[in-house]
């Protein structure tokens, strides 16, 4: 069966999201959620109590996704992990709690939202962030010949492409930098799937929350300004209850830290601000999974982590669920 030892390749992952759904028939089922440049499929789970009954639609629903930088590897391993824990394949302690989950939301998870970036660091270059689409000659200049006089570009950074101030703050206009926002919002196919399913279910969606690596962070909206948000108040105290739930779990490690999200370093066009400045959903938020800050591996956090992360993110996701506007 799947293991969490190491990290899996996307189709690895989407097969078995694809058991669960066989095994679990009348609480999971998988979703199309749209196409990547290359081709992939986005696939999401969408669980719910008694799935196929016409009440599941309407149910307050639940969005995570993951992977949307290439190379945060722990954040769709960590996604498959939290799958797995809602339908009871592990965290045998915590299945009361999931079944309650299950009767009140539809809980939506989409574990890798960057397939072509995400294959793209497993076959060439592990430290790749961005989408594989090609954006043009470095600069835009050409050569006398139509080719490119630097270098051509490939891919936007998937969290500056979102329409929240977008291209204002912490990018990049070089097509071939980490942070370029792309040439207009929602011009990668990744991002544009997302968005307009997270459109076509606004009315019923309750919390966002995606995640990256790294820092041990839980950051609150909003990202392109430190002016604080109406909402500031109620985000403080869902961000103190996540980050005591974490480090509850495995005491001795490095806690992770509530901030604003703009507090880490202002940045345009990235998801969570998206779905809580145009959705206008309160509830929306960005993780940063380990390692922490001070670390030498960074991105490439070994994979005996694996465990240990995701164990203290089904707590903090709990803890966050409890805390949610739609909750108090
Ligand atoms: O820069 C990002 O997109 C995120 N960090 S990462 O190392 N995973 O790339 C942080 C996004 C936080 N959002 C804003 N500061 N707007
Ligand atoms: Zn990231």
């Amino acid at each position: 069966s799947y293991s969490y030892d190491s990290y899996h390749r996307y189709d690895v992952m989407i097969s078995h999201l694809e058991s669960l759904v066989a095994s679990h028939s009348s609480e999971a089922e998988i979703v199309d959620v749209g196409t990547s440049y290359e081709g992939r499929t986005i696939k999401a789970i969408r669980m719910t109590a008694d799935i196929s009954s016409d009440e599941s639609d309407d149910k307050p629903m639940i969005w995570l996704d993951g992977g949307i930088h290439a190379r945060e590897w722990v954040s769709p391993a960590t996604m498959m992990y939290i799958i797995d824990s809602i339908l009871g394949e592990q965290e045998t302690d915590k299945s009361d709690k999931m079944g309650e989950l299950l009767a009140k939301f539809q809980i939506v998870v989409a574990p890798c939202i960057n397939p072509d970036g995400y294959e793209y660091t497993h076959t060439t270059d592990r430290l790749w962030r961005k989408t594989r689409k090609p954006s043009g000659c470095r600069w835009g200049k050409k050569n006398w010949f139509g080719g490119c006089f630097y270098r051509m570009c490939y891919g936007a950074d998937p969290n500056r492409n979102w329409a929240a101030d977008w291209g204002n703050s912490g990018v990049s206009d070089d097509r071939c930098s980490l942070v370029y926002p792309g040439k207009e919002p929602f011009d990668q196919e990744n991002t544009k799937a997302v968005k307009t399913y997270l459109e076509n279910h606004s009315d019923k969606l309750k919390l966002y929350a995606t995640y990256h690596s790294y820092s041990q962070l839980f950051l609150t909206p909003v990202g392109y300004t430190t002016t604080k948000p109406e909402n500031w108040k109620h985000h403080k105290k869902v961000g103190d209850a996540v980050v005591a739930a974490i480090a509850q779990r495995n005491k001795g490690t490095a806690p992770y830290i509530a901030m604003q999200s703009a507090g880490l370093y202002p940045a345009s066009g990235d998801s969570a601000d998206w779905v809580h400045d145009v959705l206008g959903l309160t509830d929306s938020y960005t993780f940063e999974l380990r390692p922490d800050g001070n670390s030498n591996v960074g991105f490439e956090l070994p994979a005996d982590q694996i465990l240990p992360t995701a164990q203290e993110n089904v707590d903090g996701l709990l803890a966050l669920i409890d805390n949610i506007e739609y909750n108090n």
